[in-house]
């Protein structure tokens, strides 16, 4: 592949997107849950562990209750005060079906003008400025993450200026590990998904996930030298001891928003995938949004 994968041009414009919707976040604040509130937050793939990220965070900041399910696996008959779904298409089958069969107050967050969740939904973000070419989504997810932490007070310039770091640090090391498995805590957790995501799309390549603590009650058996242990956030105590003793590769941006770790590790799947010969706008078996038969 000679040309510059879409996916490459996209992630490098994440810190100034994170800025963008941060400041405009006035504009959208309005249809996004208000404290106290009980909220699911939904989506498929990289849209649910966006979602994932956000309840985490939502609830440790004490903005309430909030839960989070892949698009399948909302729990009917349970009350909630709103549903915050997340489709960059606008088109996957579950987060339409999920909209269509609630009475609950829906917003979605998309990327895709006239898309069908801008019909269904009561309220939309439309996020279009950071939709994507590439299959593979990074910017228009982060940027999303980005929004939604901006809707619960943190300010985003230190994560986009460490974003910006993360796109001058050298990969190519990182990519040539075998396999990597991604930890995090709280709302962390949902960006190890997204990174174990990312290097099975791009890169059809062997990853896990798990919450740090977790990692211990089995995963920690297949860490071995030549194999990584990416760790977002803050590592539980006596963990990076543990993985050491394994000899795996530890990955941890302590200095970094666990968000810019989460764009190396983007660099890392486009990395890997190039090197194998593949293109990382592309996955295996993989459209840009899953749209299953009646
Ligand atoms: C969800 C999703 C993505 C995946 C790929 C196909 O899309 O499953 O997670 O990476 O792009 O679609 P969407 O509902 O956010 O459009």
């Amino acid at each position: 592949m000679t040309a510059t994968p879409f996916v490459s041009t996209e992630i490098a414009t994440q810190p100034e997107l994170w800025r963008q919707v941060s400041a405009r976040f006035a504009q959208y604040g309005g249809a996004l849950p208000e404290a106290g509130q009980r909220v699911a937050a939904v989506g498929c793939g990289t849209s649910w562990f966006i979602a994932m990220a956000y309840a985490a965070l939502r609830e440790d900041l004490g903005q309430g209750l909030t839960d989070a399910f892949a698009g399948s696996e909302f729990p009917a008959g349970r009350e909630y005060d709103a549903i915050v779904v997340i489709s960059r298409s606008g088109t996957t089958t579950e987060i339409l079906d999920l909209i269509r069969n609630t009475k609950l107050p829906t917003v979605a967050i998309t990327g895709t003008v006239g898309s069908p969740i801008t019909e269904l939904a009561d309220q939309t973000i439309m996020l279009d400025f950071a939709d994507e070419q590439s299959v593979v989504q990074t910017r228009f997810a982060t940027t999303t993450l980005a929004l939604l932490r901006a809707s619960l007070g943190q300010d985003l310039e230190q994560a986009a200026a460490d974003a910006e770091t993360a796109l001058t640090i050298d990969v190519d090391e990182l990519a040539k590990l075998e396999q990597v498995t991604y930890v995090g805590t709280r709302w962390t957790v949902g960006l190890a998904h997204e990174a174990g995501l990312k290097q099975r799309e791009a890169a059809s390549a062997w990853t896990e996930a798990y919450p740090a603590m977790d990692y211990r009650h089995g995963p920690i058996a297949i860490a071995q030298p030549g194999r990584g242990v990416w760790i977002f956030g803050e590592p539980p105590a006596g963990l990076i001891d543990d993985v050491r003793a394994t000899g795996a590769t530890i990955v941890h941006h302590a200095e970094l928003d666990p968000m810019a770790s989460l764009v190396i590790a983007q660099r890392v799947a486009v990395a890997k995938s190039l090197a194998l010969g593949l293109n990382p706008d592309q996955p295996r078996s993989l459209t840009r949004s899953v749209i299953l038969p009646d």
